[in-house]
């Protein structure tokens, strides 16, 4: 009720208060208000997203305060503490401006031995090298440092700034106004009441700013919007801020305790409230820096009309453990807002677009396309979906190239699939059968092979839930399997676990050679101990109809399957026809056949795709496959923008984890395996927790009890995290 009466008042152009912004951040569906914050946008700002070529300069990381949540501040004396000479900063901003750059981005720490008139020269050297390049540069806790330092009015420090040549002042300093939160944090720094007035001042003066909020650590929903509230009282006075710019909390390297970043779903609801709540604001920002190029692309939907730019040398995320990495090219951010259907408009600081044609794509999106949701995607065909009907492979393409995100989100929530069961996963150890492995297993020397396998497994083998055997590496050595050796050690080094072979190409060579038939080869498997196949569908190594032999097989010996559907077709210039093909096969075959235990999709390792593609291929595989087959988007084959994959030991910060959750929101109804090294179980489960359900332990052939209590234990072991979770 609360959302269609919210839902209501924002369409009709009427304002919401307080607890009605603060209802969406704990109740409302995150789809459902991620697509509302998205028409909003598309009203006010057309199909154009904004980014801009810019550097960040930060002239010294020497600061006399220290706020508890900054990586990047260091004292006089310190190992690692630097202060730029003017030179080197005209240098650095010379390059960005080679670039092409049209704003050079400044705020550093409070250098106790800093001057105000060091200011001044500072952004009078610059603006004298380069008169056309806007200058944003500091914060309002910087203000106040140099007028008190000079002794002089906010006023007047403002109006020297700006007669040297700065253009505007960046929305640094905010972090939460709240003083419940703000003295925890930050308690010397200028208070929420201080930062209001000094951009006030500012916006009298005719200067504009920018605004932020740092969220994700100590503070809670109602903080927040306490927080937005006191910006949209100063932008009804004023009208002076451009954007409001939410700031991922980055955790390593501080005080504040925390050790890990913030959900994906959680920066996807706060984008979205701000979006829907700020409606005296034009813009809101992505910050991709902060929150990673996944989330900063799905963000493009969810209400942000905004990517920041170019960036260049940030240095402020990267102390505290951002990964996003330093740097975009116009190439990147054009593609990342293209590939979200959007226009990508290169603009200026002040958010006029730098070429005048494109003014065109910032014409507000007309209400006859908002209520349909979309263009030119037959309605009907997205309904017959919903509905169960089976579709051809053209007709599939055609939803899948045509249908924007949301409205495939709305008709999977009309069709009730998105809560046939909650989020499962299932804590495993894989391990490849590689050269070594093979040999162990040839000598069919059990013990040795055993200890060889528990060597190789990364946690002990006896607290996994499923082990897996992945033959990818031995595709062409199947014949050198022993897969019947391989399968009994396994299940006498963990008893306790499922046994999944991943991969059938090697198996089928096991098969061949064994001389057995198939049929009895599996059995023989099963017997043994095999629990699950895994084998992708779409790979064209195997034919399809041999790969559905083989589940045939497997089936028949009561082993369970789990095909996958690769998209690696989506990575580059996106190509649907092979998921409409793969999803009609298996269409057809999940009504001849039993025992499926999920389908899952996913792209092979390193191929990268866009996750807004990638939440749109998990929506519309929901929707064309019949219930209860379970739909899995397994953490190892999940698809990364961002190009940081495999970082050893830090890995289970890995930003992919970000998008775990809010994956349930698209349909997914679980992350599969998540193996032990590459991922962390415990991190998942809170990810998964953190879009709404609580998510399920499964494994085939175990009991779900046994294993939710065993990992209960594991996670009872667990540091309180105090920062919310979206949606209970
Ligand atoms: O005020 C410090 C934040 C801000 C961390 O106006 C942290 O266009 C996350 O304001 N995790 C400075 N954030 C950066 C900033 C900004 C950035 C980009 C564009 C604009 C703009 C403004 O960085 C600080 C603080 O809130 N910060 N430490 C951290 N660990
Ligand atoms: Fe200094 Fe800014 Fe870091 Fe606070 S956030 S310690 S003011 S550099």
């Amino acid at each position: 009720m609360m959302m269609r009466d919210i839902t209501l008042k924002i369409e009709q152009g009427t304002r919401i208060n307080e607890t009605e912004a603060l209802w969406l951040y704990e109740h409302a569906e995150l789809s459902e208000l991620g697509g509302l914050a998205n028409r909003i946008n598309l009203r006010k700002n057309g199909t154009a997203v904004f980014y801009n070529i810019n550097r960040h300069i930060n002239p010294t990381n020497i600061c006399s305060l220290s706020c508890k949540f900054c990586a990047y501040s260091k004292k006089i004396g310190e190992e690692g503490g630097y202060a730029y000479e003017i030179d080197e900063m005209i240098t650095k901003a010379g390059e960005a401006v080679a670039q092409g750059a049209t704003e050079i981005h400044m705020v550093g720490g409070l250098h106790p031995r800093w001057n105000f008139q060091r200011y001044v020269d500072m952004i009078k050297a610059m603006h004298d090298a380069f008169p056309d390049v806007h200058l944003k540069a500091f914060t309002a806790v910087e203000l106040d440092w140099m007028a008190r330092k000079a002794r002089k009015t906010i006023t007047e420090v403002m109006v020297e700034l700006r007669d040297a040549g700065l253009g505007s002042f960046p929305g640094g300093g905010a972090e939460i106004f709240h003083p419940e939160i703000r003295d925890q944090i930050c308690d010397t720094k200028v208070s929420g009441e201080q930062w209001i007035d000094t951009h006030r001042t500012a916006h009298k003066l005719g200067i504009r700013s920018n605004c932020t909020m740092l969220y994700g650590h100590i503070e809670s929903y109602t903080h927040r919007v306490d927080h937005m509230r006191r910006l949209r009282e100063l932008q009804d006075e004023t009208g002076g801020f451009n954007v409001f710019i939410p700031l991922a909390f980055q955790p390593f390297q501080n005080e504040m305790g925390i050790n890990r970043y913030t959900f994906g779903a959680d920066d996807l609801r706060t984008i979205a409230v701000a979006r829907l709540y700020l409606d005296n604001f034009k813009h809101i920002k992505s910050y991709w820096v902060m929150l990673g190029q996944d989330i900063a692309q799905l963000a493009l939907q969810f209400g942000a009309n905004d990517l920041d730019g170019t960036v260049l040398e940030e240095k402020i995320s990267r102390a505290a453990g951002g990964r996003a990495g330093m740097i975009m090219t116009r190439g990147n951010l054009e593609n990342l807002i293209l590939r979200s259907g959007r226009t990508p408009v290169e603009r200026t600081t002040l958010y006029n677009p730098v070429r005048a044609g494109d003014l065109v794509h910032l014409t507000p999106v007309n209400d006859e396309y908002l209520a349909a949701g979309m263009t030119d995607v037959p309605k009907d065909m997205l309904r017959s979906l919903k509905d169960g009907e089976t579709m051809s492979p053209s007709n599939l393409w055609k939803v899948a190239v045509t249908a924007p995100l949301h409205a495939i989100s709305e008709s999977l929530r009309a069709s009730g699939k998105t809560n046939n069961t909650g989020p499962s996963l299932t804590e495993s150890v894989a391990i490849s059968i590689d050269k070594t492995t093979r040999a162990e297993a040839l000598t069919h020397d059990i013990r040795h092979l055993l200890s060889g396998l528990e060597s190789r497994s990364i946690t002990a083998p006896a607290h996994a839930a499923a082990i897996i055997l992945d033959t990818s590496d031995s595709a062409h050595a199947g014949s050198q399997l022993h897969l019947p050796a391989m399968i009994a050690a396994t299940k006498l080094a963990s008893p306790g676990s499922s046994i999944i072979l991943r991969g059938v190409t090697a198996a089928i060579m096991a098969a061949e050679s064994s001389g057995e038939k198939p049929t009895a080869y599996f059995a023989n498997l099963r017997m043994l101990g095999l629990d699950v196949l895994e084998e992708s569908v779409s790979d064209n190594a195997l034919a399809t109809d041999a790969k559905w032999l083989i589940f045939t097989c497997a089936q028949a010996a009561e082993i369970a399957i789990i095909p996958l559907i690769t998209l690696k077709t989506l990575a580059n210039a996106p190509d649907w026809s092979s998921w409409a093909d793969d999803v009609t096969e298996m269409r057809g075959r999940l009504t001849t056949t039993g025992l499926i235990f999920a389908v899952a999709l996913g792209v092979t390792q390193n191929s990268l795709i866009m996750p807004s593609e990638f939440m749109k291929a998990i929506g519309l595989t929901r929707l064309a496959l019949p219930l209860p087959t379970q739909i899995w988007t397994p953490a190892h084959t999940m698809p990364v923008l961002s190009p940081q994959r495999g970082l050893g030991a830090d890995s289970d910060q890995h930003p992919v984890m970000k998008l775990i959750s809010a994956l349930k929101t698209f349909g997914s109804s679980g992350i599969g395996f998540v193996a032990a090294g590459e991922f962390s179980a415990e991190r998942a489960w809170e990810d998964l927790r953190a879009s709404g359900t609580l998510p399920q332990v499964t494994c085939p052939r175990q009991n779900k009890l046994d294993l939710a209590e065993k990992f209960a234990a594991r996670l009872s072991d667990l540091r309180h995290v105090p920062a919310p979770l979206a949606g209970g």
